[in-house]
């Protein structure tokens, strides 16, 4: 902390707490306000001073951020970087002044020296989960499956990865075809945008794979106006299961979504407050998380926490 031994030297009565500054990717999704939620409400549950920052998805605005934390002197730097390259030179600043830093959500494709560990989902296992859904759905089938993917935002960790994973298990069923695959960077509008475009493009469309609840609720809107009957028609399958999404799924219009928790918060300061106790932090720590059919989703609505 930045407090003298013998008590406060900068007069601030908060004697011995911690100082996280975090910078937020945006607010992009229903999954976004809810880690955000989560970061809020753990760091006041822990006592940890928070200085936090939204950079409207954009990389230069969490540049910044980080560099005003560097100046403020925090004690721990945390941000979820809103795509995978161009962080070298400020993490490098942050390990020249001493301040350790900690990746949440997403990851970024940095030397891992220059941060002390990594906390979110595996997103290509999330990937895979949602390939081995429509696996099950068509292993019994002879005729082309024609899909549609609308990917997250372009160079974004869970964008790369989620396709990465997708794509790999349904290589297992050749009849299981990507026609067509498109960034919807994550948000309703571009979803519903993209989609419109792509029903224009081709009448033949089975599924449609959104890299997150929020793109697929949009595409369900263009499904709707075009006249077809989503989780009918054409098969949505999603991930994040925010409660939009499960809503969606649980009155059928969604047919299957894979859980990536936002619920971060706890296990942020808990990592925070290791390190400023000097104690040793994993590398990686993956969130646990799970899937949900139709049947699940009205069975967990009730108590979703977001
Ligand atoms: C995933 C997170 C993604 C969500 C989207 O951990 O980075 O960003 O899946 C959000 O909803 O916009």
């Amino acid at each position: 902390t930045a407090l003298t031994a013998c008590g406060s030297d900068s007069g601030s009565d908060s004697e011995g707490s911690i100082t996280l500054g975090f910078s937020q990717v945006g607010a992009e999704s229903g999954w976004r306000t809810a880690n955000t939620k989560s970061i809020q409400d753990s760091a006041k549950k822990a006592g940890i001073e928070l200085k936090f920052s939204d950079a409207q998805q954009k990389q230069e605005n969490q540049i910044a951020a980080i560099r005003s934390f560097i100046k403020q002197k925090v004690d721990v730097i945390g941000f979820s970087p809103v795509v995978v390259t161009g962080w070298d030179a400020v993490l490098k600043e942050a390990k020249a002044a001493d301040i350790p830093v900690v990746l949440t959500d997403r990851a970024v494709d940095s030397d891992p020296s220059l941060y002390v560990t990594f906390l979110g989902s595996d997103f290509v296992e999330e990937g895979r989960k949602a390939g081995q859904w429509l696996v099950d759905q068509y292993k019994d089938g002879a005729d082309p499956v024609n899909i549609v993917q609308l990917e997250g935002t372009v160079g974004s960790a869970p964008a790369i990865d989620r396709k990465k994973g997708f794509e790999e298990v349904i290589g297992a069923n050749p009849n299981l075809k990507v026609i067509a695959s498109q960034s919807g960077d994550f948000t309703r509008a571009k979803g519903k945008e993209v989609m419109q475009a792509l029903l224009k493009a081709h009448k033949d469309i089975d599924v449609l794979f959104a890299h997150n609840d929020d793109m697929g609720l949009g595409a369900m809107q263009a499904v709707e106006e075009a006249g077809l009957k989503p989780g009918e028609d054409i098969k949505i399958v999603t991930i994040d299961a925010v409660k939009d999404g499960m809503q969606a799924l649980a009155d059928g219009r969604f047919n299957f979504i894979v859980e990536c928790s936002p619920l971060l918060g706890d296990q942020l300061m808990d990592v925070a407050k290791k390190i400023d106790a000097g104690e040793d932090v994993d590398k990686r720590i993956v969130t646990v998380e799970t899937v949900f059919d139709q049947a699940a989703a009205k069975e967990a609505l009730p108590t979703r926490q977001y």
